[in-house]
């Protein structure tokens, strides 16, 4: 009879074990950047331009340094008298530091005072006088693209307009033929907007630079430690031995703590000419106005439709809006992130997307916010176009895309812009949704209600979407190949200690890390600790974004923990006194193939690794894995929504919604449900109250939690939640896929689907989000389309 460990037991595969890292935040005791004190510390704060576009003709610090307690005032001419004024972004383009010549963008970084404490330096900020020259602020890409427009990035050679890249993919002329032999043509135009990540705590730092040892510690509020190591390197021209970057508890990231920001490198300079440890952190306002925004991507979309339904094509065309700066995070090759990889889940013959991004008076960012690179505009745009071709049809919304989707026999699928899906069973989650959610009776109460007056909807959302960047081969930053690595070290008593490159921000790696672990070697869960964040610790590792945790760092500790395996064999097959060949493996033990009794436990195998291993074998039990996995991971989902709109006021209220997620092998399914919650309520909040847009004068409107509506739990809808559409990874060492945007990307599309399905009848296609009362009231009361492109209205 088989002696393993219970798996479930000991927290392994499948188990819903409690997140060990709650302990600590529940308690208050977490370790946050700001809890962080130094001895001697200094403290920084910014100066940040009221303006969103002016030449700057003078700054004048003297005031600013006569004050008591302040240290240093850092201004762009300083930055660029040491070449860094301005530092290279992720997108192969220059953001400034600190502005010399113009700002460009209300919020954007004039100067740093770093003084005793915060209090003295905002003071002293007050007390630095800039003289502007205001110049005329854009807010939108056409103002951008406008014949005569005022040249943003006047700094850059070779730049004589404000476009930064017209890039295409897929086939146009194959795009052409199909869309003449269609028997219709679906047209949609939208706005999906900007908004912001705004994780609770605001990003931050503190540099320590050390005269006598050369070293420099960072400790800062970023999602990828290794990356900014590498950055600082190369920016600062610093010997990377030298750099130390701890990435402490992060209070959510979300994808605002992908990018590297000025203050960082103020921060860092300041220290180095000071000598002294200097703090910085960020205040809600400066977060929101100047910190890595997302989406601001406009759409025009087309599909190519046979009268049964089948779609013979689609082209889209998308305008992005980076704001002053390209500073997107992306895997190089594409300037438009993955934008690309919608209708992934369609069986679509060919497909063409051209897109164009334009310079603005706006903020950068361009990853950020809970996206596999800009995957969420690309699965909005998809479900936004699907719902409004299957109605010019007049077909079913379900039974369109039914019809439409990639077969469960069909896989590894290529999709009509060359990206290889893996696996899914996409018509068994749609019928598992439209199950749960009535979809028939439902049908019919809209039509009841209707006669009554009542407008009810039903919106249908559907996702794949690219998790878990590389391969190598394909997907780089900065020509930093994308892999990840874990390091697995089991002490003599059995306990072990895993690390890996990645570094959660609230993900619960701590929890589920272990859980692998505990599922290839038999160590309980509890057993095992997990550590990220530490450069000097941790093995190198892209950090974690594009939901690549599970997919690459997670693949790398199942691998690393069978490479500790394979050497446990041979520990066992010595204690055991038998050949290796003789020895068989159950969870937690190996044994005798032909006397299972006789076995012996993996801490047995640990224990001898320190004190009993066979002549000639390396002392030990530690080993190290970097993992470039074969291809993305792409999970599926349904989101199904159904609403009510009220007449009246436009306001919608959430009947119901469901979520079927298949994200492969869940290794803690209540962690993976936390993560499709909060993803479903960050949809929410994007379809109904979130977002930041821009006055005609360029003044951020959002920038403040009066503002920037976020839902608390009152607002927040219900929702239930479906696993039981498993389709396991065929090239994760686990199967699992990744799971931690999906319901964010997929979520939008299923709310604004309703509340157009409720609308119905009147002829209105779009309303653009956030679908705010008074617009919904105005597409219903004046039957027609709603845009939502800065400035909404005139002031
Ligand atoms: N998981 C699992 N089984 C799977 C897939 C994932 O149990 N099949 C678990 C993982 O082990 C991990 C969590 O679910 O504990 C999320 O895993 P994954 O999908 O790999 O995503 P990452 O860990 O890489 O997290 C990044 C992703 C991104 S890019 C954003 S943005 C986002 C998100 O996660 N930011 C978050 N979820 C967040 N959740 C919190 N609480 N805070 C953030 O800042
Ligand atoms: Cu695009 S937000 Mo997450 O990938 O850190």
């Amino acid at each position: 009879m088989s002696q393993a460990v219970d798996e479930i037991k000991i927290g392994g595969l499948g188990a819903s074990r409690k997140r060990v890292e709650d302990d600590r935040f529940i308690r208050g005791k977490g370790n946050y950047t700001d809890d962080i004190v130094l001895p001697g510390m200094l403290h920084m704060e910014i100066l940040r331009s009221p303006l969103p576009h002016a030449r700057i003709r003078s700054i004048d610090t003297s005031r600013a340094w006569q004050i008591p307690g302040v240290h240093l005032v850092l201004t762009g001419e300083m930055m660029a008298s040491r070449n860094l004024a301005w530092m290279p972004t992720l997108s192969y383009d220059t953001q400034a530091v600190l502005a010399t010549d113009k700002v460009r963008f209300q919020g954007q970084e004039v100067a740093c005072v770093i003084a005793d404490d915060p209090y003295i330096a905002k003071d002293a900020c007050e007390a630095i006088e800039v003289d502007y020259e205001p110049l005329p602020p854009i807010v939108n890409p056409y103002q951008a693209l406008a014949e005569g427009a005022p040249l943003i990035r006047d700094d850059k050679e070779n730049q004589p307009d404000n476009v930064i890249y017209d890039w295409e993919v897929g086939d146009a002329a194959g795009t052409d033929r199909a869309f003449a032999q269609a028997d219709l043509v679906s047209k949609l135009e939208l706005h999906y907007p900007r908004s912001h990540p705004s994780p609770i705590e605001c990003c931050g730092s503190i540099a320590d630079f050390n005269r006598a040892t050369s070293k420099l510690t960072v400790y800062m509020t970023t999602q990828a430690p290794h990356i900014i190591r590498a950055a600082v390197a190369m920016v600062a021209e610093l010997p990377e031995h030298m750099i130390r970057i701890i990435s402490p508890d992060i209070g959510g990231g979300f994808g605002n703590k992908v990018p590297v920001y000025p203050g960082y490198v103020c921060s860092i300079l300041a220290s180095i000419l000071l000598e002294r440890p200097v703090k910085w952190i960020e205040d809600k306002s400066g977060n929101l106005i100047s910190t890595g925004f997302a989406r601001d991507v406009y759409l025009k979309g087309e599909m190519a439709l046979r009268k049964d339904g089948k779609i013979l094509a689609v082209r889209m065309h998308t305008d992005a809006d980076h704001g002053a700066f390209f500073s997107d995070a992306q895997p190089s090759k594409f300037k438009i992130g993955l934008m690309h990889s919608a209708f992934a889940a369609y069986d679509i013959p060919v497909a063409h997307l051209t897109a164009r991004g334009v310079y603005t008076n706006k903020a950068p960012g361009g990853v950020a916010y809970r996206c596999s690179f800009r995957v969420t505009e690309a699965m909005f745009f998809q479900e936004r176009m699907v719902q409004a071709a299957a109605s010019d049809l007049g077909m079913d919304q379900a039974a369109f895309r039914r019809m439409n989707f990639v077969r469960d026999d069909d896989f590894p699928h290529r999709t009509p812009f060359g990206f290889l899906t893996d696996s899914g069973q996409y018509a068994k989650c749609l019928d598992v949704g439209l199950r749960a959610i009535g979809y028939d009776d439902f049908r019919k109460r809209q039509e009841e209600a209707r006669s009554r007056g009542r407008l009810l909807g039903l919106g249908i959302s559907t996702m794949t979407e690219p998790l878990g960047a590389g391969n190598s081969r394909e997907y780089d930053i900065l020509g930093i190949k994308m892999f990840d690595s874990a390091e697995l070290k089991v002490h003599m008593t059995g306990k072990a200690i895993v690390r890996t490159g990645a570094r959660t921000q609230g993900q619960g790696h701590e929890t589920t890390w272990a859980q692998i672990v505990a599922h290839e070697l038999g160590i309980p869960a509890e057993d095992v600790v997990v550590e990220e964040g530490d450069t000097d610790t941790a093995p190198f590792g892209m950090g974690t974004y594009a939901s690549r945790s599970t997919p690459v760092a997670g693949a790398a500790v199942a691998m690393v923990a069978r490479k500790i395996r394979a050497k446990a064999r041979k520990l066992a097959a010595h204690l055991l006194e038998v050949s290796e060949e003789d020895v068989d493996w159950e969870l937690g033990r190996f044994y005798v193939r032909s006397a299972p009794d006789r076995g012996v436990t993996i801490q047995e195998c640990a224990m001898a690794a320190y004190s009993n291993m066979p002549d000639g074998m390396e002392p030990g039990l530690e080993n190290t894995a970097y993992y470039d996995p074969p291809n993305l991971t792409w999970p599926f989902a349904v989101y199904i929504v159904t609403v009510e709109v009220d007449p009246q006021t436009g306001v919608w209220d959430v009947l119901n919604m469901v979520a079927v997620d298949d994200c492969g092998v869940r290794i803690n399914p209540m962690i993976v449900e936390g993560q499709i919650m909060g993803g479903l309520t960050e949809a929410y909040a994007m379809a109904n109250m979130q977002f930041i847009t821009f006055d005609a004068d360029g003044n951020c409107v959002g920038s403040n939690y009066m503002d920037y509506l976020l839902p608390s739990a009152w607002e927040t809808p219900g929702f239930e939640l479906h696993s039981e559409v498993v389709t396991p990874c065929p090239h994760h060492p686990i199967g699992a896929k990744g799971i931690g945007e999906c319901a964010a990307v997929g979520g939008p599309a299923a709310f604004v689907n309703a509340v157009i399905d409720a609308l119905s009848g009147t002829g209105v296609r779009n309303v653009d989000m956030p679908l705010l009362p008074d617009r919904v009231w105005e597409a219903l009361t004046y039957r027609r389309d709603i845009s939502g492109a800065p400035p909404v209205r005139a002031d």
